[in-house]
């Protein structure tokens, strides 16, 4: 456990051991509470007025090598499995490294944390290339996430990026997600096949697995019987929806339990058609910003 006590707020942010031993920042703010495992830079909890945004399960593991199933794992510098080499870890390694807490500030509605990973020679290893990733996390009345990344080598290098988050709702096959009308997507669970969303909401009758491409729009998930969610976001061309459904959640040590329904990814990417090339010394930054909408 490294020593950053430095960074604590009394009464707003405190740093401790979590679940497994890892180590983690408790938020408190206003009407809103966050955790933030440094595993992974994984926000397993948002809540605001006491009412759970973000989905954790609850039989997810937390140890170090594998990403917590849950909140909002990041995904860098591939998503899904890796192009060509099926050994190394889907997602790429971001959601599994041990960032590093670099700073903390806090005024009266909105409290910051900011981690940061840098290339070493287990990511060199993985992926030949020389970065430098810094990712901002602001809890308040939403939460906003920005994921900056500087290529420090001194050649170009092109990568996926995704803030995979999961989101808490009252069932699955009653919610709709508006905001990806009339866009095209690949179909994971139809061979990758191109598809065009229709001029209507993504509702979910099975298992959902779309990457939605050439899309900057937010997106809401509309929830009957729960509160909406927004998930706005910028400097992102692709959405993710996924739910895996019944059988293959059940099939999940991490996500089982009749867990499935409960949960629904509306994910910030960019992937596929929309992975982002960067000039040597380039930065690109993507941000999420996730908000319970009030009636
Ligand atoms: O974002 C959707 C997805 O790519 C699905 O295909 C599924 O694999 C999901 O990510 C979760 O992946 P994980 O490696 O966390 O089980």
């Amino acid at each position: 456990m490294n020593d950053y006590t430095q960074f604590e707020i009394p009464g707003v942010i405190t740093i401790g051991e979590g679940e497994g031993g890892l180590q983690k920042l408790e938020v408190k703010i206003a009407e809103a509470e966050a955790t933030i495992y440094l595993h992974g830079a994984t926000v397993t909890r948002y809540d605001v007025a006491g009412q759970a945004i973000l989905f954790c399960s609850r039989t997810s593991r937390y140890d170090r090598a594998k990403a917590i199933r849950g909140g909002v794992p990041l995904i860098f510098p591939w998503f899904g499995p890796h192009p060509n080499d099926a050994t190394l870890p889907q997602h790429g390694f971001a959601r599994t490294a041990l960032w590093e807490l670099i700073a903390t500030e806090a005024t009266e509605r909105c409290a910051t944390v900011i981690l940061s990973l840098s290339a070493s020679a287990e990511t060199l290893a993985l992926w030949p290339h020389d970065f430098v990733l810094t990712y901002t996390i602001h809890v308040g009345n939403d939460l906003e996430m920005t994921l900056d990344v500087v290529n420090r080598s001194d050649t170009p290098f092109t990568f996926d990026e995704a803030l995979h988050t999961y989101l808490t709702v009252s069932d699955v096959q009653h919610i709709c997600i508006t905001g990806l009308e009339n866009t095209e997507y690949y179909d994971k669970v139809d061979g990758f096949a191109r598809k065009r969303q229709a001029d209507s909401p993504v509702r979910l009758a099975g298992e959902t697995d779309r990457l939605f491409i050439d899309t900057d729009a937010n997106c809401r998930i509309l929830d009957a019987a729960r509160i909406d969610i927004e998930v706005a976001k910028s400097g992102s061309h692709s959405t993710v929806v996924w739910n895996p459904w019944e059988e293959k959640a059940e099939a999940l040590a991490d996500l089982s339990g009749g867990q499935w329904s409960g949960f629904v990814c509306v994910e910030t990417v960019n992937a596929a058609d929309n992975a982002i090339a960067l000039e040597p010394g380039a930065s690109h930054s993507m941000t999420a910003i996730i908000a319970p909408i009030a009636d």
